[in-house]
């Protein structure tokens, strides 16, 4: 070494010895050494600085309105990634904001973190009344998969591993990371705080499945009369697709997608039980669960609508064991992530796999034909002002035209009618309201979905549901995204129809201002508003909107009396022994 290259040297020691860096700087960089690069959050004290320094660092961070709609984004940009979406949010009110939406990951089982600023520990512990002071860890403990707080500089790399670890490892979903605004500005050793950083190896490992287990479950498949497959939204989730579409037609057996796992295969498939699902429920014998639970939205897997006392045997696909059992008893449970467990069934069917009788295929086929052709009509409706059918069976059309948009839906008829009506063709393009029925997640979803996919996105929302996230307009007005919503205006919750029984004066619980006009709302922030009257003006405002991508919202005039109370789930109503006073 000569002289001059020692004395650079001697330097560089130097420099290394005395640089400094921060609590700022370390949590930047350990996010992007993780590769998560996108923020969704609300800015404030203490993370108003965070926020700009990420955003700086080339971290994209998407400003909201309301920290719940930026929590449901983090949620939705989880499940779509299979990273963990993250949320910032400022203390106790702004994280309490965000918790709703930790929850709702936690419960559909995505992961996301919910990264917050707090009140530093001695004098939240003393309780001595800080500026928004809470004890969020505490708190967001039964709400979430796990919780952890960072205390030093040094502890941000590990700190944040355990987050993403904890977020998608076996059953992914919210975590949520405390960090105390002190802890940003703590200076340490800059060549020290870079070695503290952890960049996780295998988040989610694969999860085999035992080879008894395969066995067991396929004699109990290919001992079945009437076999079905359910694809649940963890089986979108897992990114399998190759092998789920192999897996049903190797198999031969007819499937059944839940709500979110509409698309895995096209619902135009021919072994799709979608347009028949009253009669395999009934009827099927052995029943393949992939990625969904047997809770209430499938009669908890028991009862009339599982053809009761008729009894069915449930084979069980799913990476979390505690789920086996949960409410029938499971015959076959397969415990692994989804495409293990399908490749293991694939390596163990063989050549000499019988597919199922045709009798049982054809009588499926036909209850599927009898009942599209008898909705077919109903879609092709003009009528003026619009019922659920006509402006689905528009809607419909457009979605076979755009098949790699997105697709959001929330609302109670507008759900439950678009759900059945638009046919999905590819998977995770259709987002909605999730475990929960959860109205609110409309906004947050669609921006994510934007913002995740870069595919233009149409938003199907019930009046009262957009509501929860209307104000968002302005955030997608303000990054421009290819975002369309359609309001389905119906004056009200269910039906704009209702009558006060009092006789008082105010208007019905479940009525909204009449013929109100959602369109203005999108025009005050420079977007597009257009009203919609009949299906064939909704089809050519939403065509428009979804080949411009600019911001759109069409207020489309629903008839007030065309829904039913709670869409399609008005049994689970209390009703009163005494009548209605
Ligand atoms: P749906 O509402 O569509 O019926 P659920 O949310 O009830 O679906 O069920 C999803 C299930 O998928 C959960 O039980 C979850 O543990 C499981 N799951 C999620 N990811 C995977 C995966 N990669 N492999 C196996 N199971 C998974
Ligand atoms: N609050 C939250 C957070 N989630 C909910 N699901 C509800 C309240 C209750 N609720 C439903 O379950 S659907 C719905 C509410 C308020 C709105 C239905 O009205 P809509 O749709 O205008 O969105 P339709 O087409 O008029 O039925
Ligand atoms: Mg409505």
């Amino acid at each position: 070494m000569s002289e001059i290259e020692r004395d650079i040297d001697a330097d560089q020691q130097a420099d290394e010895a005395t640089a400094l860096t921060d609590g700022f700087h370390l949590l930047i960089k350990a996010l992007k050494l993780n590769d998560l690069k996108t923020i969704y959050g609300v800015p404030g004290i203490p993370i108003t600085d965070f926020g700009r320094m990420a955003q700086a660092s080339g971290i994209r961070v998407i400003s909201f309105r309301h920290e719940q709609n930026a929590g449901n984004a983090a949620a939705i940009a989880g499940y779509l990634t299979k990273k963990p979406g993250i949320c910032l949010t400022v203390s106790a009110p702004g994280f309490l904001n965000g918790l709703t939406a930790l929850a709702h990951a936690t419960t559909n089982c995505w992961p996301m973190i919910l990264i917050s600023g707090s009140s530093e520990r001695e004098v939240v512990d003393l309780m001595q009344g800080d500026y928004e002071e809470m004890d969020q860890l505490a708190i967001s403990k039964p709400l979430c998969k796990a919780a952890y707080r960072i205390l030093y500089a040094q502890d941000i790399g590990i700190g944040l591993a355990r987050a993403i670890r904890s977020a998608v490892s076996g059953r992914p979903g919210g975590v949520y990371l405390d960090i105390p605004g002190a802890l940003l500005g703590q200076v340490m050793n800059e060549a020290e705080g870079i070695r503290s950083l952890v960049k996780v190896i295998d988040p989610a490992p694969e999860q085999i499945p035992a080879q008894h287990a395969v066995t067991r479950a396929l004699d109990v498949i290919q001992g079945a009369k009437k076999p079905l497959i359910i694809l649940g939204k963890g089986a979108a989730y897992a990114q399998a697709d190759d092998l789920v579409h192999e897996f049903v037609e190797t198999s031969g057996i007819p499937y059944l997608p839940m709500s979110m796992a509409k698309g895995l295969l096209p619902d135009t498939h021919e072994l799709s039980a979608g347009p028949a699902r009253s009669l395999v429920l009934k009827e099927s014998d052995v029943v393949i669960m992939v990625g969904a639970r047997l809770n209430w939205l499938l009669s908890h897997g028991k009862g009339k609508q599982w053809g009761a006392p008729h009894s069915t045997k449930f084979v069980q696909i799913d990476i979390e064991p505690t789920e086996m059992d949960s409410n029938v008893e499971i015959v076959a449970p397969l415990v692994g992530d989804i495409g293990s467990v399908l490749s293991s069934l694939l390596d163990g069917m063989g050549n000499d796999w019988v597919k199922p009788s045709v009798d049982w295929t054809n009588a499926i086929k036909d209850k599927k034909e009898a009942n599209i052709a008898r909705m077919a009509p109903k879609l092709k409706n003009n009528n003026s002002p619009m019922d659920y059918n006509g402006a689905l069976g528009a809607l419909k059309r457009v979605v076979e035209e755009h098949p790699d948009a997105m697709l959001v839906n929330e609302g109670a008829n507008t759900l439950d009618f678009a759900r059945s009506i638009i046919d999905m063709y590819k998977p995770r393009k259709r987002l909605d309201v999730g475990t929960w029925g959860v109205m609110g997640i409309g906004m947050g979803s669609a921006i994510a979905a934007a913002i995740e996919t870069g595919k233009p996105v149409l938003c199907i929302e019930g009046d009262s549901a957009f509501g929860f996230s209307g104000m968002e307009v302005e955030t997608i007005c303000r990054y421009n995204l290819p975002i369309c919503i359609v309001v389905f205006n119906n004056n009200g919750i269910y039906r704009g129809t209702d009558k006060n029984e009092s006789n008082g004066g105010d208007v019905a619980t479940t009525v909204f201002v009449e013929n109100a006009r959602y369109d203005m709302m999108m025009t005050a922030f420079g977007g597009k508003g257009v009203h919609a009257i009949n299906p064939d003006g909704l089809y050519r405002a939403v065509t428009d909107a979804m080949d411009s991508g600019r911001p759109t919202l069409v207020n489309a005039t629903i008839d007030p009396a065309a829904g039913k109370e709670s869409g399609n789930i008005g049994s689970l109503n209390p009703v009163s022994v005494v009548g209605k006073k």
